[in-house]
């Protein structure tokens, strides 16, 4: 085995969703924060990307130096695969000489299901929520400690209010350290995602489109998102942060595309200063699509997305009954929804349209309510896109927290059904029969809408309009 001369080995693992094109498109930007922190920091790091690679892992490892850490990330829906990475990450490790590297875990999942994680004795350490204010500490101390017992001891000595970090201490009990004020209140003062430390000759190719994260946290409370309790508080960059990410993003020069999340909108003068730049930079020429809240797209933010080759906005509508969106937290008026659509459609902007079902409330009624609003909606069977998830509750958000206060009841705990499209749980205001029906016709509406196969001049409410969703 090569010597040991890697600080941290970023591990994202494949999913059963990697092979299908669309979901695997971009790279972890997530794992390329933690790469530039340590990289400025001055240590080395390095990734390992099995959504871009599909070498047996061993193959890949062969070839890497030995690390003195290995960090997992992973969502729900992927958090099988990241344990069964780790199983065997570890048993390819366990013959290193000097000892095996620590294991690490963070993300979405890990920050809230950390108990779960280490329960199953193959992660050493659950790194929760945003870590860029503590990670290098962290490193520090478990690559300058052999023994894993002096590592958890002065994560805890050192650590104590600035880390957060769980563990399994002395008595097989979790021992979890909440450093409430260590994420990053200027995410402009944060370097820029190492991309460059990502493999872009991967067994897979270079990626071509990049994820650009405009902002952290939500002003919103929406219940089956967990954003809001990963990110304490709701932060976004400059415009000129933003723009100088996108221009690094040109100059790598593998890049087609680029997509600004989550929320581009979170503050109206921050978008359209952006905006304005990129339209004001001749040398910006890739196509790019945002995340935003179509409520607050007024005409000239419509224009100005035009102008800056916007080329999809994707948005959350969820439903269009107002008490399924006030139940679940999302303060968003149906008439202002389609005001913004109909302000994008008028500049040509294709839209990617996010549907959820089965909220609390939700009924054979509310749903084609739903199906009315998009009928009738600005929106165009084979250009603009539907997307519609089953509602999922992910640990962290209200939808699993308050499952019980909200009458939702969870009908499959496999975390590789999380993914949006399995229907995992139930609210009490529908049958299991009927949300199973109207989940079919909510797919059966997306395929035909996306398509192009189905006929907009059909009404809803009439029979024909039944037709069409069948
Ligand atoms: C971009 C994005 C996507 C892109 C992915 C592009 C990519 N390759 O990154 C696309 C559109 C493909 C996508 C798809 C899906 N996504 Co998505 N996505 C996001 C989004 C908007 C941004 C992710 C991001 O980069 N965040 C910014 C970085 C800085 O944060 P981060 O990744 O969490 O990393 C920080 C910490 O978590 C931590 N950390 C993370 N990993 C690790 C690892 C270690 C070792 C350590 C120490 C720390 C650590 O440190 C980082 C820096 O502080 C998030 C929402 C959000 N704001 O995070 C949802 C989110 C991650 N997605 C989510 C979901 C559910 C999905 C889907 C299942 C379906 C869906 N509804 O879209 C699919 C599944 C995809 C798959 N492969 O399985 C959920 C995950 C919830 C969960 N518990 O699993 C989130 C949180 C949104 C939500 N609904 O609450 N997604
Ligand atoms: S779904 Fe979007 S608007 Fe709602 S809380 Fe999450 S990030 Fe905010």
């Amino acid at each position: 085995m090569p010597a040991r001369e890697l600080d941290l080995l970023l591990v994202n693992p494949a999913t059963e969703l990697a092979g299908r094109g669309a979901w695997n498109r971009e790279p972890p930007v997530g794992l390329l924060y933690i790469a530039a922190v340590l990289d400025r920091d001055g240590f080395s790091c390095q990734t390992l990307d099995l959504s871009a690679d599909d070498r047996p892992v061993e193959e890949i490892l062969a070839g890497i130096p030995v690390p003195r850490v290995v960090g997992f990330t992973c969502l729900t829906n992927t958090s099988r695969a990241a344990l069964r990475l780790a199983s065997k990450v570890r048993t390819w490790y366990r013959a290193s000489d000097p000892p095996a590297p620590v294991v690490v875990m963070g993300g979405p999942h890990a920050t809230f299901a950390y108990r779960d994680i280490l329960a199953t004795g193959l992660i050493d350490f659950c790194l929760t929520g945003e870590v860029e204010g503590f990670v290098s500490r962290f490193i520090d101390i478990a690559t300058t400690e052999y023994d894993l017992a002096a590592i958890k001891e002065r994560v805890v000595t050192e650590g104590r209010g600035t880390f957060n970090v769980a563990f399994l201490d002395k008595l097989g009990s979790v021992s979890c350290s909440a450093g409430n004020e260590s994420f990053p209140k200027e995410l402009d003062a944060l370097p820029l995602p190492a991309r460059y430390l990502h493999p872009i000759n991967a067994s897979k190719g270079a990626y071509r489109s990049a994820t650009v994260i405009v902002n952290r946290g939500c002003p919103n409370q929406c219940i089956f998102c967990s954003r809001q309790a990963l990110f304490r508080a709701c932060r976004w960059r400059s415009p000129a942060n933003v723009l100088a990410e996108i221009q690094a993003i040109h100059e790598a020069g593998h890049y087609e595309y680029y997509n600004l999340y989550d929320n581009v909108t979170v503050s109206r003068e921050f978008m359209k200063g952006l905006l304005r730049f990129i339209v004001a930079d001749r040398n910006l020429r890739l196509p790019w699509g945002a995340e935003l809240r179509v409520d607050m797209v007024d005409e000239e933010a419509a224009s100005l997305l035009q102008q800056a080759n916007c080329r999809c906005v994707a948005t959350g509508i969820e439903s269009a009954d107002d008490g399924i969106l006030s139940t679940a937290g999302k303060f968003q008026s149906v008439d202002k929804v389609r005001q913004g659509l109909a302000w994008l459609k008028a500049n040509g902007i294709p839209v990617q349209a996010y549907f959820v079902v089965g909220l609390p409330g939700e009924t054979r009624a509310t749903f084609e309510k739903t199906v009315a609003f998009i009928l009738e909606s600005p929106l165009e069977p084979g250009s603009d896109r539907l997307d519609f998830f089953a509602a999922t509750p992910y640990p962290g958000s209200a939808l699993h927290e308050r499952r019980e206060e909200l009458g939702v009841e969870i009908l499959d705990h496999d975390p590789d059904h999380y993914d949006c499209q399995h229907l995992v749980c139930k609210p009490s205001s529908i049958s299991l029969p009927d949300l199973e029906a109207i989940w079919r016709d909510a797919k059966a509406l997306e395929e035909s809408f996306n398509s192009g196969s189905l006929k907009k001049a059909t009404r809803p409410g009439s029979k024909d309009a039944r037709h069409s969703l069948t």
